[in-house]
Formats: C-alpha cells, sequence, structure tokens
C-alpha cells in the first residue's frame, strides 16, 4: 500500500469515527436535552404533583416537588425536630403521644393518602412506624402529624392501605409472627393479625387473625376486600424456615363481612380489641396460594385484579378481585418487588436483582399473549418500590413513574462510606420509558405516592389557627403562680418579642406561653433560650408552652433562630435570674413595657392544635 492510499484509509476512518461521534453525541444530548426540559421547572414556578415519599428510618416523610425532583419540606413524624418546633417540647400533645406509644424515634416505609370516590382528597396522609407498631396521621392543611396511635396484639406495623374508594379504614399489617395467644410458653405456631382503624377516630376497630405473616397491604377499589402478602406461611421461626414453601399466600379479607362480625361480639377481645379468628368466621378470610415468599400487593385502578409480585420466584400473580381465582402467572424478572399503573392497561413491575422496572400489558397477561412484556429500563439500582403518578387510585395519570432505589453506589459524589439513597424519575407517557432524573435523600425512602398541586396547594393553609391557649398581641404578662413558678405569656411579631426582658429567680420554674402573632404565611420565629435545653420553631399562629428551670443566677438572651427580617439579629430578650438570696424585688414588667394586660392561664394545647 502506498503512503497516499494509507493516508486516504485514516483520513475514512477517522471521517467515521468523526461522523458517528458526532451521531452519538447528538442523539445523547437530545435526549439529555428532553430530560432536562421534562423536569426543568423555572424559579418562581411551581410543581405539577407533590409527591410524599416515606423517610425510613428518619421516622419522616419528605414532600418533593415533580417532575423537578426538588425536596420542598421534610415532615417530622416519629422524631422530634427543633428545626420545625416539632414535638421537641413537653406539653406539644405530640410529644407524649410518641413517649407513650414506644418512643421519640420510628421506621416509616408506607404513606398512604385519604381517598374520596377512589381519588385522593387532600385530606390526610396515613404512615406507619415499623418497630413500635403505630400509625400515625398527617394533616396536609398544616402539613403536620396530628395523632399517633399505636397498634396493639402486632408487632412490624408495616404494609399499610386505606380501605378504598371511601378511606372507611386503614388496613395495618403485623410482618413479625407472635405467640397466638401473647404467652410465651405456648408451643403453638406464631400468627400474626391485620388491624383495621377508623380514620377521623384513629381507633383499631377489629383484627383478623392470619396464620402466618402479613407483609404489603392494599384494597380493593369497591371496599369489599383488603388483600395482604403473606410470606411466611410456613410459620418459620428463622430464614431457612419461612423458604420452604413453594407457595406462600395472598390473605383475602372480606372487609364488610368482618365488620358485622366483630360488631356482633364475634371477635376475642384483647388489648381493647376484638380479634377475630378465621375458624370462628367462615368467609372472612381466604388464603389464595401465590409463588414464592410474595411481596408487593396492588389492586389495578380498574378494581378487576390484584397482583402480588413474587419476589423469590420471578413471577407476578394476576388475581381476580371478585372471584379471587388466579387468572394469569406471567414471568416478568428477576426479584419482582412492587407494581405500579399508567391507567392504560400496562403494569410496571421492579425488579430488585435484574435493577430494572419492566412494563408489561395486564390483559396480554391474562389473555396469555406471548407479547406482554413492553418495555424495560435500568435503574440505579436495587429497586424496591416504584410508584406511578396516581398508580394506587382509580385515576393514575399516566406520565410519570418515580423508581425508589436501595442502593446509589456510584451515583453521586461520595460522602463516606456510607451513600445516599437515590430515587429516579421516569417518563412513562409514550410507549418506551425514558430516564429523566435522578435526585439523592437522607435515609431512607421505602414508598411514595402523589398528589396533584392543583388539588392539594389551594387546601394548605397560611398560619395557624390561634387556639384556646393563644396569648394575644396586647395582652401579653409575667405571673407569679406560686412561690416558685412564674409563667411568662410571650407573643412574637417582626421583630420583637414582648416582654422583652423579665426577672426570675433561682430555684423558679419557668413557664412560656409563646405566641406567634404573625397573620402572614412564612413568617415563622424561633425560641431559643441558652443553657435551657431550649430552641423551638413558631410557624405563624402557632402558640407553644414549654417549662424550663430558671437555671444559675445570671443574664439570659432569648433570641429568634429564624432569619426574619432585617432587625433579626436585634430580636432578642432577657431573662433574668436573680440569685435565691437576692433582696433585689423584682420589678412590675408591665408598667416598664407599657402591657395593659393579662390572659387567663389556660392549660396548653399545644402547637397550633
Ligand atoms: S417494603 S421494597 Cu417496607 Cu414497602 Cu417493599
Ligand atoms: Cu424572628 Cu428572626
Ligand atoms: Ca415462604
Amino acid at each position: 500500500m502506498n503512503r497516499k492510499s494509507t493516508l486516504l484509509i485514516l483520513l475514512a476512518i477517522a471521517g467515521t469515527v468523526a461522523f458517528m461521534r458526532t451521531v452519538g453525541c447528538g442523539s445523547a444530548r437530545t435526549a439529555r436535552s428532553f430530560a432536562a426540559e421534562k423536569v426543568y421547572v423555572p424559579p418562581g414556578e411551581h410543581d405539577k404533583y407533590y409527591a410524599f415519599l416515606s423517610g425510613g428510618q428518619s421516622g419522616s416523610v419528605f414532600v418533593v416537588g415533580i417532575p423537578s425532583c426538588r425536596l420542598i419540606r421534610e415532615i417530622p413524624v416519629f422524631e422530634p425536630r427543633a428545626a420545625y418546633g416539632y414535638a421537641v417540647h413537653e406539653g406539644d400533645p405530640r410529644r407524649q403521644q410518641l413517649i407513650d406509644t414506644g418512643g421519640l424515634w420510628g421506621d416509616t416505609h408506607h404513606p398512604a393518602l385519604s381517598e374520596t370516590n377512589g381519588v385522593y382528597d387532600g385530606r390526610y396522609l396515613w404512615i406507619n412506624d415499623l418497630s413500635n407498631a403505630r400509625l400515625a396521621r398527617v394533616r396536609l392543611d398544616y402539613f403536620e402529624a396530628d395523632r399517633i396511635v399505636k397498634i396493639p396484639n402486632l408487632q412490624g406495623a408495616h404494609g399499610i392501605a386505606v380501605v378504598s374508594p371511601d378511606t372507611k379504614y386503614i388496613v395495618v399489617n403485623g410482618e413479625f409472627e407472635q405467640p397466638t395467644d401473647g404467652m410465651v410458653t405456648n408451643p403453638a405456631p406464631y400468627t400474626s393479625v391485620v388491624a383495621f382503624v377508623e380514620p377521623d377516630t384513629m381507633e383499631v376497630k377489629f383484627e383478623v387473625r392470619v396464620p402466618g405473616n402479613i407483609d404489603i397491604a392494599d384494597t380493593s377499589k369497591d371496599g369489599r376486600y383488603s388483600f395482604s402478602t403473606v410470606y411466611n406461611l410456613e410459620q418459620g421461626k428463622d430464614m431457612g424456615g419461612m423458604i420452604q414453601f413453594d407457595r406462600d399466600a395472598v390473605a383475602a379479607i372480606d372487609i364488610p363481612l368482618a365488620a358485622k362480625n366483630a360488631a356482633e361480639g364475634r371477635g376475642h377481645v384483647r388489648n381493647g380489641v376484638p380479634i377475630l379468628e378465621p375458624a370462628e368466621n367462615p368467609g372472612v378470610l381466604t388464603l389464595i396460594p401465590v409463588p414464592k415468599n410474595p411481596h408487593g400487593v396492588n389492586v389495578t385502578p380498574d378494581g378487576k385484579y390484584v397482583i402480588a409480585s413474587g419476589k423469590l420466584s420471578p413471577t407476578c400473580t394476576v388475581i381476580d378481585t371478585h372471584t379471587l381465582k388466579i387468572v394469569a402467572e406471567p414471568e416478568v424478572g428477576l426479584g419482582p418487588l412492587h407494581t405500579t399503573f399508567d391507567g392504560r392497561g400496562n403494569a410496571y413491575t421492579s425488579l430488585f436483582l435484574d435493577s430494572q422496572v419492566v412494563k408489561w400489558n395486564i390483559e396480554k397477561a391474562v389473555k396469555g399473549a406471548p407479547d406482554y412484556i413492553v418495555d424495560r429500563i435500568n435503574v440505579h439500582y436495587n429497586i424496591g418500590h416504584l410508584q406511578a403518578v396516581g398508580g394506587a387510585s382509580m385515576k393514575p395519570a399516566g406520565d410519570y413513574l418515580l423508581a425508589l432505589n436501595k442502593l446509589s453506589k456510584d451515583q453521586y459524589l461520595p460522602v463516606g462510606p456510607d451513600m445516599p439513597e437515590d430515587q429516579e424519575l421516569i417518563d412513562i407517557s409514550g410507549e418506551k420509558m425514558k430516564m429523566l432524573a435522578s435526585f439523592p435523600t437522607p435515609p431512607e425512602p421505602h414508598d411514595a405516592e402523589f398528589i396533584a398541586a392543583s388539588l392539594l396547594a389551594p387546601k394548605v393553609k397560611q398560619v395557624f389557627e390561634p387556639g384556646r391557649d393563644a396569648v394575644a398581641a396586647g395582652r401579653e404578662s409575667v405571673v407569679r403562680t406560686g412561690p416558685h413558678a412564674v409563667t411568662v405569656n410571650m407573643t412574637m411579631i417582626r421583630s420583637a418579642y414582648t416582654p422583652d426582658h423579665f426577672e426570675v429567680k433561682e430555684g423558679d420554674t419557668v413557664t412560656f406561653r409563646l405566641t406567634n402573632v404573625e397573620t402572614m404565611r412564612d413568617m415563622i420565629h424561633g425560641f431559643a433560650l441558652p443553657d435551657h435545653d431550649l430552641n423551638l420553631a413558631l410557624p405563624p399562629g402557632a402558640t407553644k408552652t414549654v417549662v424550663v428551670a430558671a437555671g444559675k443566677p445570671g443574664v439570659y438572651w432569648y433570641y429568634c433562630t429564624n432569619f426574619c427580617s432585617a432587625l433579626h439579629l436585634e430580636m432578642r430578650g432577657r431573662m433574668i435570674v436573680q440569685p435565691k438570696d437576692s433582696t433585689v424585688a423584682i420589678p412590675d414588667w408591665k408598667a416598664a413595657q407599657n402591657v395593659q394586660g393579662t390572659v387567663p392561664g389556660v392549660p396548653s394545647t399545644g402547637a397550633g392544635q
């Protein structure tokens, strides 16, 4: 080969490579710009959806805007959070509820939104605490937890679901089996119960015993059945014992029949709750055999089928919700965990082992058509839950799907041996799924539910309505209520506390009743008192009552921790603690500050409740 032809060949190769690069790069860029545009929400504009992600061992709920994937808020539920003034002070009823029901931390897994007519109504969100068998309710007008209850007679409150279509009950599953009669001396097999909780009173109305354990929950769209996966039908007491059978079960509970039997007194009351035994209540419990250690259970938006994901079997089991008969068992991939829907007849199943989302057509699978698999997309990595917008309701939007991945591995800058959790947003509006964005969160979202911003945003309150215990502007006071007790009724507004100083004596107990009298959203004031273990945040309208010991003699500046105005730094005041033996008369602060009256000492009702 002469030099000229060698050169020509080299040029041709270089040209081809350059051409391929341009094309490759171009299409990559197109995919990137498509994704970027899909998730771009310009500054000042709002997201289309709220996504509520359970916070796992953070004990909270994360609120993320979709499609921008921006974290808007964390709602503390089972852990006190000074930054939000949540459950940090005695007198906050939720702090006492947390202490009474198991402790100041939790493990949240499954958010469940209240429904009316099968669609979300924006009133409440329920969230479980697996470790302490608790259920909490979050008011969506305030984005605050308002009730926390213990579920008796079960351990490991795992799957929860609202009973469609009108939130008649919240179903709570007990994952960890217990001796049936509660006696550790009993050699009988361990069992568990499904609890039915009344949404308004948060009372546990009745429970139904299931032989085995109970994992994830959903309900039929007509309120007839609750469905729970049972992965330990073997009633094994160790891992080997739990994976003996080829088939475990979906436990279907006839809710109206169970409620009727419970009302007729056919349950055995334990810890105040009637437990229905299946043997004594025929028809209440049906066990549908499904392969093997199933995990997720999800009812299709039209209510026709319930789909159990096989976990240790590469299949999903499709069950007719009326006949409770299995109608299909399509193979979908390795490690199927959960399934969600787009409202166009497709199911999307998370594959933990394959690190994929698989899209499959339900009717095709039921008819036995070979081409029921529509698409697959890789996720990063080891996906647990997945949820499409409205996927758990009767009206999925069919636009976005969130993959909640268990491991992020190399997705983010290393931040120590412990990496953040990785969520990925996928476009499901077309035939093929398209990866849009990923975002990290603190540990550890398990599941998510979405609600349209157009529905929820108008319901969100601007300020807390002042409760009975609120201190009104002009009605502040410092009252000696006993030989060693002082109550300070204080207000705060940009940029001052009233009173801005007062005196007490060493040995006194000081009760602060604090009201943020701002009437504008977002005008939060803090109240931190050095050396007194006290740091509170008060949203507009909120009243909080907290008791501290006066402490050592000295001058203590209480100050605002939320940057609220140009005079934020000046927003502070003094608690002056006189020595025990001081003979200095403590002046009447009112005369000094020209304040007119006092409010009567009514008991606190806590944070803006
Ligand atoms: S579980 S990864 Cu707590 Cu929801 Cu399925
Ligand atoms: Cu109030 Cu800063
Ligand atoms: Ca099993």
